[in-house]
């Protein structure tokens, strides 16, 4: 078994159902089993584009599915309850499931790069985050704690359990 952090992000169709049906469907992943789940937050968008706030979570899964298995099981939970998308290019998301670490693996290639490349700043995943593991090191040694000293909580807001 390996742990693995997935981060989960919802800004269209009820948010936070669209959450929670993802984290229903994620603790039914086979050879798997779901460990934990953070409180969910609320932020405004990151980056240019004006759409609305998004609601986002993070999950502690214990996995013998291998990295890319994972992976294309959380495409298709994303793509059955999530991206029924409209012609629209750069438009907002119903859900958006990342591999944020998976054990102590460093992954890259042109499907899957591990750590997920943009959670080292965005206090949508470093909050929630810290919540299911506080002491976390990542793979490259940098701690958790150290991460959420140099990313605010500003901008956040934690719902209510
Ligand atoms: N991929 C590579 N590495 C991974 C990984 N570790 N986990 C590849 C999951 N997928 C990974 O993903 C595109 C491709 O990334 C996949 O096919 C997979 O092979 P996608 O989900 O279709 O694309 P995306 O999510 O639109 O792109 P990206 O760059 O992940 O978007 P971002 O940067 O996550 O932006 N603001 C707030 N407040 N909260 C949010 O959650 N999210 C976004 C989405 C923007 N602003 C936000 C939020
Ligand atoms: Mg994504």
């Amino acid at each position: 078994m390996e742990r693995v952090y997935i981060g989960l992000g919802s800004n269209l169709a009820e948010p936070l159902q669209q959450l929670r049906a993802a984290l229903d469907a994620i603790a039914q992943l086979p050879q798997s089993r779901l460990q934990a789940q953070s409180s969910f937050y609320i932020s405004d968008p990151l980056g240019p584009a004006v759409q609305p706030r998004y609601v986002n979570a993070v999950a502690a899964l214990d996995t013998e599915l291998e990295p890319w298995q994972l992976l294309d099981a959380l495409q298709r939970i994303e793509q059955e309850q999530g991206r029924v998308r409209k012609a629209e290019r750069w438009g907002p998301r119903t859900l958006d499931l990342d591999i944020l670490l998976f054990g102590e693996r460093l992954l890259d290639d042109e499907r899957l790069t591990v750590p997920h490349y943009h959670m080292h700043a965005r206090p949508f995943v470093l909050y929630p985050l810290a919540e299911l593991a506080a002491d976390l090191q990542l793979p490259d040694g940098r701690s958790l704690a150290a991460l959420l000293q140099a990313c605010p909580f500003s901008g956040l807001e934690r719902l209510p359990q």
